[in-house]
């Protein structure tokens, strides 16, 4: 694949839905590679879910793990590269936190030098919008017709405070999507993860909040972008840097 150098032209050939919140997660991640100068340094562990679709357009180097491999095959990644690449876990909230929470623990319980970036759009999205581990108290989903009972279901699961308030990492921080001055925080968030990364400082995550409106059945424009502004931030997953090591 010939190589494209602008992010936006990288995106355009990636068919996630209209009002997607992946498409510009992955702009951001390829801008701020290019920025720090690791465009040809650089090495994804490729999610299985709807991160796995980023391949159709990113030509960077590529590992498609096994769903929820995430946080062994990107230690495994750097552990063999060292200093010699950036390795990036691009994962979903099903894929990070449900079938692979193991593997997200354990990696960041050992604090490897990785940077995780977690897509949380509260569904299992790729297979048609089954209930994850993040779907809201209430939330309709394939596999919760009437909405999500905690009684039986549990509560959503907030593995970036987990982490956080658990284990020696570098960096953990929640962002969004749903405005210019969010995408732009965002993109800081990811940045500082990599920079950590290149610093040898350890494991950094960066959970994004991010829209699905063809599994939410909203509209891209207002009501998906509302939800997350309106439900998700004040509700369940507040954003900001969680935790920087040393302050
Ligand atoms: C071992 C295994 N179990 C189940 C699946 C089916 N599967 C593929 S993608 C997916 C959901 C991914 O959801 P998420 O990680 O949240 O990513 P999203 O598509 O929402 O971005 C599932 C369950 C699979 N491919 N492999
Ligand atoms: S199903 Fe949801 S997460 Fe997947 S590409 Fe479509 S909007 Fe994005
Ligand atoms: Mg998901």
């Amino acid at each position: 694949m010939a190589k494209m150098k602008y992010p936006e032209q990288i995106v355009a050939n990636i068919p996630f839905c209209p009002g997607c919140g992946h498409g510009i997660i992955v702009r951001l991640m390829v801008e701020c590679v290019n920025e720090l100068g690791y465009s040809d340094k650089i090495v994804m562990h490729q999610a299985v879910g709807c991160c796995s679709l980023v391949g159709l357009g990113l030509d960077w180097e590529m590992l498609v793990g096994a769903h929820g491999g995430g946080g062994a095959n990107a230690t495994g990644l750097k552990r063999m590269l060292k200093d010699t690449a950036l390795v990036i876990a691009y994962q979903g909230d099903g894929d990070a936190y449900n079938i692979g929470l193991a593997e997200t623990l354990n990696a960041a319980y050992r604090n490897e030098n990785i940077t995780v970036i977690a897509v949380n759009n509260t569904n299992f999205g790729m297979t048609g919008g089954q209930m994850s581990w993040t779907t809201l108290p209430g939330q309709r989903t394939t596999t919760s017709v009437d909405g999500r009972d905690s009684k039986t279901s549990g509560m959503p699961i907030k593995v970036p405070e987990l982490i956080a308030n658990s284990f020696d990492t570098a960096y953990v921080a929640r962002g969004t999507v749903t405005s210019p001055a969010e995408i732009r925080k965002t993109k800081g968030f990811i940045k500082q993860g990599l920079q950590n990364q290149i610093d040898g400082k350890g494991h950094s995550l960066i959970e994004i909040l991010s829209p699905c409106p063809t599994n939410w059945h909203s509209n891209p424009i207002t009501d998906s972008l509302d939800r997350i502004e309106k439900e998700l931030i004040p509700f369940y997953y507040p954003i900001g840097e969680l935790k920087v090591k040393g302050e």
